[in-house]
């Protein structure tokens, strides 16, 4: 399995991905997320695992039940047991890092390989899954995937979602339905850990207890253009001048606060260099420890930029683009999870990053997340990272897990 672990890993290279280079890919969302499913689904298939695509681009590759004859005179007998799924996704954030999704599904992938070798014959239907546009770094909505096979977002709204070109998600993806969740009764996830909390514990793997609420807000800025030389400071009205001090208070309310908020995107117009800009576009990320807390670090930020544009002459929109509420996982299954190490158990710690499995159990799927040892903690970014040792104890601590859920 280490072998197979490792040539997957450096597999993902011909789609502008792999563990040496840390490298991302900067195709557009179609051509990407195309090629990462034919590599996806090749894997599947070397597998003899059934390719199950959904209308939106998600897939999954199912290790079905071994048909047994004698089902077939039981007409009456129940549907077959709910299926266990895992996996993650394979997109990145802008010059992302290379473990933060990929390393679910080639986890979950290795994972199958070592409980074969291990002569394990499942009681119920395993499935491999791919989530498409996990970050919502081209159409602006994180989870997209997820969220459109579970009916968090309909397909009406999302076809209308468009990029930065100006390309509508609609005019790119097919579009329908998905079914790839109708027989699930669990989802496990497994990611990289995206923080250091792992690191601090000398440990390994980690159970997810919960997600952080969190949300990403638009802030639109509009003022004058105007002569970056001629027009005197008292004449301006500069939104640039209000994003920085929002950028600013955003920063201080958050470390007041014991929370997380950054402007990480900002888009300026004209942008110009010798102009003052008529608007400048700036995307908040906002992370909190509570719906609450979430709800009053943003108003707050919100109320600062609005007296600093009062003061500057300029004007202030805010949109709440995207909001995630608390995802606790079930407490049961995280403690199941974490006792399956024969060492003791795998420490349970919160995460505030988003990810599928808080889609999936926000839609009532019993779920759980498996955390890889990060050594620096830093995720979206090419410096993410996490040992081929640790990977795989994390795909050990997956097959475990699937086992024992599947029996
Ligand atoms: O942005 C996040 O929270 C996650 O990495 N998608
Ligand atoms: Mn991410
Ligand atoms: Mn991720
Ligand atoms: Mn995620």
């Amino acid at each position: 399995m280490p072998d197979d672990f490792e040539r997957m890993w450096s597999d993902l290279a011909p789609v502008g991905r792999s563990a040496a280079s840390g490298g991302y890919f900067r195709q557009p969302f179609a051509t990407a997320e195309r090629e990462l499913a034919a590599w996806f689904e090749e894997q599947c298939r070397a597998r003899d695992l059934r390719v199950e695509r959904d209308d939106f681009g998600n897939v999954v590759g199912w290790w079905d039940l071994p048909v047994v004859e004698e089902v077939a005179q039981q007409p009456s007998r129940n549907p077959g047991p709910a299926a266990v799924l895992t996996g993650s996704h394979l997109d990145s954030v802008l010059d992302g890092g290379a473990y933060d999704g990929p390393l679910g599904v080639v986890s979950a992938l290795a994972a199958v390989d070592l409980m074969r070798s291990r002569g394990v014959t499942p009681g119920r239907p395993v499935g491999v899954s791919v989530f498409v546009e996990e970050e919502g770094s081209r159409f602006g909505l994180a989870c997209l995937g997820s969220r459109l096979a579970t009916g968090a977002v309909s397909w009406e709204t999302a076809r209308a979602l468009r990029d930065r070109d100006g390309v509508a998600l609609g005019d790119v993806v097919a579009g329908g339905s998905s079914s790839l969740l109708a027989d699930v009764g669990t989802f496990v996830e497994l990611h990289v850990e995206q923080g250091r909390d792992l690191v601090d514990r000398g440990a390994a793997v980690g159970v997810a207890s919960e997600i952080w609420p969190h949300g990403r807000y638009r802030f639109d800025f509009t003022g004058a253009a105007n002569h970056a030389g001629t027009t005197r400071m008292e004449d301006r009205q500069d939104p640039m001048l209000t994003y920085a001090m929002t950028a600013l208070a955003a920063n201080k309310q958050a470390r007041l606060a014991g929370q997380r908020a950054t402007f990480g995107r900002v888009a300026v117009e004209p942008n110009g260099t010798n102009a003052v800009p008529s608007r400048v576009t700036a995307w908040l990320d906002a992370r909190c420890s509570s719906d609450d807390a979430l709800a009053t670090l943003v108003e707050a930020i919100t109320q600062q930029a609005s007296d600093r544009a009062g003061r500057d002459g300029t004007a202030l929109a805010v949109t709440a683009e995207s909001v995630s509420s608390s995802v606790v996982f079930s407490p049961d299954l995280a403690a199941a999870v974490a006792a399956d190490h024969e060492g003791g158990d795998w420490p349970i710690i919160p995460t505030q990053a988003g990810h599928d499995a808080g889609i999936l159990s926000a839609a009532g799927i019993p779920t759980a997340m498996l955390f890889v040892r990060n050594p620096t903690g830093v995720s979206h970014s090419p410096e993410e990272h996490a040992s081929i040792a640790d990977c795989l104890v994390g795909v050990s601590a997956l097959a475990d897990t699937l086992e024992r859920l599947t029996r």
